[in-house]
């Protein structure tokens, strides 16, 4: 049992660290050092930061051991420096913040050897191994991020998604009234966020099968939904104002043809793909065309985990199994979202496709903490973001690596952001009759 979380341990760290350098070693080291957007850091920051984490957690904490590079904690600390203002500083050069994030790997290789996997909340299951293989996948999606960001040719290649044969799928899928379990006590690496479980009460609900497609969206264009004050909340409203939006980001007209840049390719916006990089203003702009509304939070969950035949909650919409890529669309194993209607093995018991995976979906909610939630291992991570400044996503994106997502993952960003791989689908009280009136 130890061993085989040791094992695991030592996987997701792997696992981690070859995609970091798949990202930091696909362009030369001035693009490492360049700020690409004043919304993210240069690469080479998030690459010794991760190092850094892992130093202070894994190194220090967990092993107990003399601090490697204590100067520099200050540099690759998120909140003493806006992302805006990293380039400034005294940052490790490309080749000092590979061999900084190697050095400290090959000593945590050795904690991890010597810990005991127990008796103490921050060891039990490798919990603290685990955070920090998170850690650095979600900072490889952010890399990705900066990827799609950066003009230019991007040297990443990955196969297309799979192609299912198209099915005759219902629009929207009720979701039956009743309490269902929220949040996990029991997943090993689920993070403080996601904890504790406690039972929920929803009503019924219709939910989208699929996420909303480029084509959908670009109805809501068509129709003149960025014109329309009344379909957006007024600080969406300002926004698109102020900055002259007109569609998601990276979507450019050409004639009667929408263009997008992917990965520093122009091409046509494929019309039966999820949405991507849209804020929240504009899901819940267009969810409100449609005459329909963004679900809440606990409404995806119950969605994705809810069991309607034993009544309990699963870890995922198709079971208790951890994902494979017949379930869905994860790891940067494809560059794009695959078409809606995809992975029929991923669906949730009531046929609800493409909950994980694809694109992070905006929720309604605010990041609010759970009853009984208890900020762990420390408060950076979650407790101060909770409030209404953040709206909540879920589901993770093509970009997520699987050890970073699950039925009760929890993303947050401000309702402004579109750089991210954020979707939406959209969802109505049972009893109330969307646009189409079906
Ligand atoms: C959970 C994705 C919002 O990237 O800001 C990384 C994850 N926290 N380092 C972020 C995180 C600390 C976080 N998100
Ligand atoms: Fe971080």
């Amino acid at each position: 049992m130890t061993e085989d979380l040791r094992r695991r341990a030592l996987d997701a760290l792997t696992a981690a660290r070859t995609r970091t350098a798949v990202l930091t070693d696909c362009v030369e080291d001035g693009e490492l050092t360049a700020q690409h957007s004043p919304l993210m850091s240069p690469l080479v920051w998030d690459l010794a930061h991760i190092g850094n984490q892992e130093e202070q957690w894994l190194l220090r904490t967990v092993g107990g051991r003399d601090a490697l590079r204590p100067e520099i904690d200050s540099v690759y600390d998120a909140f003493e420096h806006p992302r805006a203002t990293r380039p400034s500083l005294p940052l490790l050069a490309p080749a000092e913040a590979r061999r900084y994030a190697g050095d400290v790997r090959g000593r945590v290789l050795d904690v991890l050897e010597r810990t005991a996997l127990e008796g103490s909340p921050l060891t039990d299951a490798a919990f603290a191994f685990g955070m920090v293989a998170q850690h650095e996948q979600q900072h490889d999606e952010t890399m990705l991020i900066t990827h799609q960001l950066r003009r230019g040719p991007v040297a990443l290649t990955a196969p297309e998604p799979p192609v299912h044969p198209p099915e005759a799928l219902p629009a929207e899928v009720l979701v039956p009234g009743g309490p269902f379990t929220m949040g996990t006590s029991t997943e090993p690496w689920a993070l403080d966020n996601e904890r504790p479980a406690h039972r929920r009460e929803v009503d019924a609900f219709w939910m989208d099968t699929t996420p909303v497609t480029c084509g959908a969206f670009r109805q809501f264009i068509d129709d003149g939904g960025y014109a329309e004050r009344r379909w957006w909340a007024p600080a969406g409203w300002e926004q698109i104002r102020t900055h002259g939006i007109e569609a998601p980001l990276f979507w450019r007209r050409e004639g009667a043809t929408w263009l997008r840049r992917r990965f520093g390719v122009s091409e046509e916006v494929p019309a039966d793909e999820p949405v991507l990089h849209v804020s929240w203003y504009e899901a819940d702009a267009y969810a409100r065309w449609a005459g329909r509304r963004l679900p809440t939070e606990a409404e995806w969950e119950k969605a994705a985990r809810h069991d309607p035949v034993s009544g309990r909650s699963r870890r995922y919409p198709w079971g208790d199994a951890d994902p494979d890529e017949e379930h869905a669309n994860l790891g940067q194993r494809h560059l794009r979202p695959a078409r809606a209607g995809g992975y029929p093995r991923g669906a949730s018991p009531l046929g609800v496709r493409q909950l994980i995976g694809d694109v992070w979906e905006w929720t309604s909610s605010d990041f609010l903490p759970y009853p009984g939630f208890a900020a762990f291992p420390y408060r950076e991570y979650s407790e101060v973001f909770f409030g209404p400044e953040y709206k909540v996503l879920r589901g993770g994106a093509f970009g997520v690596d699987p050890v970073a997502c699950r039925g009760t993952f929890r993303n947050w960003d401000l309702p402004v952001r579109r750089q991210i791989f954020s979707g939406f689908r959209t969802a109505r009280d049972a009893g109330v009759r969307g646009r189409e009136g079906a």
